[in-house]
Formats: structure tokens, C-alpha cells, sequence
């Protein structure tokens, strides 16, 4: 007679590590607390785990790693204070629709209902609405398939953050044989999400296409998501119409240096009406129609055009106030468009006007010498992650990047995404050139990513256009008629003297050419991260 030789008993927090390493999920993201000790401890030599000093920077990191990644990043947070802070960035990754799996611990099980110390009542209610999912386990033994769903639930479409609350007392509790193997195959299982484009709907739309005068293509983030980035570009060639990007995608979607590109839509109904006057047919692809900012009247298009909406996200289909849309994969849908359209013979639109080098400029600069010698001086493979309120259309204009994945921002507009995205998008592609282009004002949302940047030697190099003023409230303070609102000033910030308390090696820009040498010789550095900070003129109200 043979005895089988009974396995160790596993954990749940060994056959939560496993089915985390099976999904590729071995780079966390996060701030700990006593809660998440009985998670962490023990943190296998195959993982690695970035601290960041407040929770913005943890969720900003793992955002940006998972859109560069193009794959699920986890967070690990400190049950409600920390999922409390995280909240912000938390609705940036919402709408960017990022698949994060956030964790946080929870006080032990038999001590929440005494609400002890860190006992995070009704955990699943505070990530919301800014989740997809939200979950804590039933039971401890269910920890990692409840896991497993939150990955899958994260990463379909339309992406999204999904939450997980871990009671501490789970992660020590022993699994059967039979719970140890129901968990493995949630390990390898995967789940894919495919769907054809009908030939006939191509068919229509293409047509629809060869017979419009003049066609404008609006892209955005999610055709560099999904992978639809090549067949956008020869859909855009083959019908030689102008491209936008749609406003606040967080990604461009296109080439900015392509011929055909015009640049970022303005984020008002007005605004867009008269920049696409004269187009007869709109096609958006990969983005909301339209994520508009201040109420500018108008009508939604100009006389005469009509809307065509491709996008893979039922509810951004279901609210627009224009257009026929069509869910649908994005990367398929292009490429049966592209099958079906035939080649133009329209003339090629006019393209943007080039980039003039501006000279040598002292400081305070304005935001186009700036951001020109910049946008001149950036190698062709720059990352550049933006959060630089006034200056952001300037550059727009003025820095032009060609490969895909190099404007991130972000859609949710919420300030403190910048810094931790930059480190994060370093992280993510080590290779490239990272550059951040700030506000004086953003910068402070989420500094202590200084921190983290140079504890973990990230060499992204952070360009900062310091004002000393929210500008682009007063702004729109213009658009409002908004007069004598306080706070708007930021008189007496030392920014490269608080970068270098943390560790970056920060300088001071007087010209154009200091902006040129020092961001050289930022991205030339690969060991430690860089800052140039030089002043810029105000907002003109
Ligand atoms: C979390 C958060 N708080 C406040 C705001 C409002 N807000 C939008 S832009 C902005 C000012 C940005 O200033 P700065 O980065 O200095 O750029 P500038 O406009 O001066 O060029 C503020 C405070 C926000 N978007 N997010
Ligand atoms: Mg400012």
C-alpha cells in the first residue's frame, strides 16, 4: 500500500503571492501600515515593491506603469486613512480606465465590530464610484479567487481600478488540499475578450468616408490602449483627413508629428464646432465625445457635419449628446475600416506650422520659448508626462512626439498624477527617455515622489514652468467673469530647493540654452533623476 505524502499546508498569503506572480503582478505599488504587515511579510526576492511617502504616489505610480506596461499593476494601501488619501488619484485612474488591482488591509475580522483602531467600516463603499469592483472576501480561503476576479474585472474593457480589502487575521489562516488546488488554476486561467467588426457597418462607414469632402478624424487615448495605433494612422492616410486628438484623453493617439495632425481639440462645444468648420464627416475613435470643460455655447458640430462614434466603452457610447456610435473593439474596428476604405484622391490638408527655435531667451520665459526649446531638444523616443495647467496647450503646440505612449496626462484632470506618472512611466519603459513637464503649482499634489525617484536611482528628468500662480485658474476665472477669488497666488516656492532635500539633483534655468544644456544633460543621466525649474511669465488676465 502507498500513502500519498500530504502537501505542506499553504497560507492564504503564500497562494495569494503565487496567483499574484502567475498574473505577473511581482511589482507593487505602495504605502504600509500595521494592517498590511501579515501580507507583506516574508516579500518574496522575485517581487519588488516601491514606496511611495503618501498614497497619491503609489496609485499615480502604478497607473502610469500599467498604461506603459500595457498590463494590471497592483497597489497595496493602508486600509480607510490610506485609501482616504488615495482617492484622487484613485478617480484619475477611473477615468483613465487603468486596471489596478488596490488592496488594503482590514482590522482582524473579530475585531471590527468593536470598531478597533484601523477598522475600516464598510470597507467596500469608500473606493467608490471611482471602481469598477470593490470586494472583501466572505471568508479568508476565498482571498485569492476573489483576487483573481478583480484582476480579470480590471483588465476587459472598458478598464478600470478594482478594489480589494484584506481582514489581517486572513492572510496566516491555513488552506486545505482541495482549496490549495482550486486556487492553482485560477493561477493560469485567462480570460479574452474578442469580438468581430461586421463587414456591413465597415461597409457604411467606409462609404461614408470615400464620399465625405472633408473628413476629420478625432482619436484618443484608448487607440494607443488597445492597440489600434498603426490601422488609425493608415485609416487617417488612406482618407487624408485632418486629425485631433479629442480633449482630455490622456494620450494624444496619433503621431504629433505627423502632416496630418492639427493638434488637441479645445475642451468646449463652441470651440470644437468652429475648429472642425468645413468637415462634413466626424469619426471619433477611441474616445469620449467629447469630455467638454467650461460651458462654451455652440452647437455640438458645424453646420452640415455628422458624427460617427467607435468605442469599446458601452457608457461613454450611451451619453454622448451627438453622433451614432458603435461599441466595439477598437484595434478590430480600425483595421476592417481600413480594409474597407479605398484610397483618396482629396488633397492632402495643410499641416501645422513648424517649430521655430526661439534663441537665447532670459528668464521669466514665455511659456512657447520654453516649451519650444524643449519640444526641439527632446530625443524622437520621449515619454513626456504632463500636468502643467496653463502651459498645457502651449505644449501641445510646441513638443511633438512621434511614438506611441509619449503624452501621457491626466483625463481626470486631477492634480498630484504628474510626478508619481513620471516615475512610474520610467519604471515601465527603463529605456526611454521620461520627461515630466510641470506646474509650479501641480508639482506640490504629490512631491514626495522626489523621494521615491531618487531613493530608487529613476532617471526621468522634470522640467518645471514656475509662475508662482495657479495661471490657468485665472484663466478661466476670464471665462467665467469670476473676479477676487483668493488663493490663486504662489508667492514663495523654492522648488529646487525642496527637490534637492529629497535627494534630486536640481537646477536653476536662467536662458533658453541653461533649458537646452541641463535637459541634455538631465536624460543623458541614467543613474539619478534631474530638475530644472525656471521662471516663466504669468497668465495675461
Ligand atoms: C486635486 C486638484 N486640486 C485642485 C485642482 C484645480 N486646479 C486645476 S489647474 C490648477 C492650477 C495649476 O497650476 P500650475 O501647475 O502652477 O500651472 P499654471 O496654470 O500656473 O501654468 C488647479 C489648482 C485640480 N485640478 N486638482
Ligand atoms: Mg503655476
Amino acid at each position: 500500500m502507498t500513502t500519498s505524502i500530504p502537501r505542506k499546508a499553504t497560507t492564504v498569503r503564500q497562494a495569494t503571492i503565487e496567483l499574484l506572480r502567475e498574473h505577473g503582478l511581482t511589482t507593487w505599488f505602495g504605502n504600509p501600515g500595521s494592517s498590511e504587515l501579515t501580507l507583506l511579510e516574508d516579500f518574496p526576492s522575485d517581487f519588488r515593491y516601491m514606496l511611495g511617502l503618501q498614497e497619491m504616489v503609489p496609485v499615480g505610480m502604478a497607473d502610469a506603469y500599467a498604461q506603459i506596461t500595457g498590463r494590471p499593476a497592483i497597489v497595496n494601501l493602508h486600509t480607510a486613512p490610506g485609501m482616504g488619501n488615495a482617492q484622487g488619484a484613485l478617480y484619475n485612474a477611473y477615468i483613465n480606465k487603468t486596471p489596478l488591482i488596490v488592496t488594503a488591509g482590514n482590522q482582524r475580522r473579530d475585531m471590527q465590530n468593536q470598531m478597533c483602531l484601523l477598522t475600516n467600516v464598510d470597507a467596500t463603499m469608500v473606493p467608490k464610484p471611482f471602481v469598477k469592483w470593490s470586494a472583501e472576501p466572505a471568508i479568508a480561503s476565498e482571498v485569492p479567487a476573489v483576487l483573481a476576479r478583480a484582476i480579470h474585472i480590471a483588465n476587459t474593457a472598458p478598464r478600470g481600478p478594482v478594489f480589494v480589502s484584506l481582514p489581517m487575521d486572513d492572510m496566516a489562516v491555513e488552506l486545505t488540499e482541495a482549496q490549495s488546488s482550486n486556487i492553482d488554476i485560477l493561477g493560469t486561467r485567462t480570460v479574452t475578450q474578442a469580438g468581430a467588426f461586421p463587414t456591413d457597418v465597415a461597409a457604411d462607414i467606409a462609404a461614408r468616408l470615400d464620399s465625405a469632402k472633408s473628413p476629420a478624424l478625432i482619436v484618443g487615448g484608448d487607440v494607443e490602449r488597445f492597440g489600434a495605433w498603426d490601422a488609425v494612422i493608415a485609416l487617417a492616410e488612406h482618407t487624408q483627413s485632418v486629425v485631433f486628438t479629442a480633449p482630455l484623453t490622456g494620450l494624444s493617439g496619433f503621431p504629433e508629428n505627423h502632416p496630418l495632425y492639427q493638434g488637441t481639440l479645445p475642451p468646449g462645444a463652441g470651440w470644437i464646432s468652429k475648429a472642425l468648420t468645413g468637415r462634413d464627416l466626424v469619426l471619433v475613435i477611441g474616445a469620449p465625445v467629447f469630455r467638454y470643460y467650461p460651458k462654451i455655447e455652440g452647437p455640438y458640430l458645424p453646420e452640415g457635419a455628422s458624427l460617427i462614434h467607435i468605442t469599446n466603452d458601452p457608457d461613454e457610447a450611451a451619453r454622448a449628446p451627438i453622433g451614432d456610435a458603435i461599441v466595439a473593439d477598437l484595434r478590430t474596428a480600425a483595421e476592417t475600416l481600413l480594409a474597407h476604405v479605398g484610397q483618396t484622391n482629396r488633397s492632402a490638408p495643410p499641416p501645422r506650422e513648424p517649430v521655430a527655435d526661439p534663441r537665447t531667451v532670459t528668464a521669466p520665459l514665455a511659456p512657447e520659448a520654453l516649451w519650444s526649446i524643449v519640444g526641439l531638444n527632446l530625443p524622437a523616443d520621449t515619454l513626456l508626462v504632463t500636468e502643467a495647467g496653463s502651459n498645457e496647450f502651449t505644449i501641445g503646440t510646441y513638443v511633438r512626439p512621434g511614438h506611441p505612449f509619449s503624452h501621457l496626462s491626466a483625463a481626470g484632470g486631477g492634480l498630484g498624477f504628474g510626478l508619481p506618472a513620471a516615475v512610474g512611466a520610467q519604471l515601465a519603459a527603463p529605456d526611454r527617455p521620461v520627461v515630466a513637464a510641470m506646474g509650479d503649482g501641480s508639482m506640490h499634489y504629490a512631491i514626495t515622489s522626489l523621494w521615491t525617484a531618487a531613493q530608487y536611482g529613476i532617471p526621468l528628468t522634470i522640467v518645471v514652468a514656475s509662475n508662482s500662480e495657479y495661471g490657468i485658474l485665472k484663466e478661466f476665472g476670464g471665462i467665467e467673469h469670476t473676479t477676487g477669488v483668493p488663493g490663486l497666488d504662489l508667492p514663495g516656492l523654492d522648488i529646487v530647493a525642496t527637490a534637492r532635500s529629497y535627494g534630486v539633483d536640481a537646477h536653476e534655468a536662467k536662458t533658453t540654452d541653461d533649458v537646452a544644456e541641463l535637459l541634455n544633460a538631465g536624460i543623458a543621466d541614467r543613474d539619478r533623476p534631474t530638475l530644472i525649474n525656471i521662471s516663466t511669465t504669468r497668465v495675461k488676465v
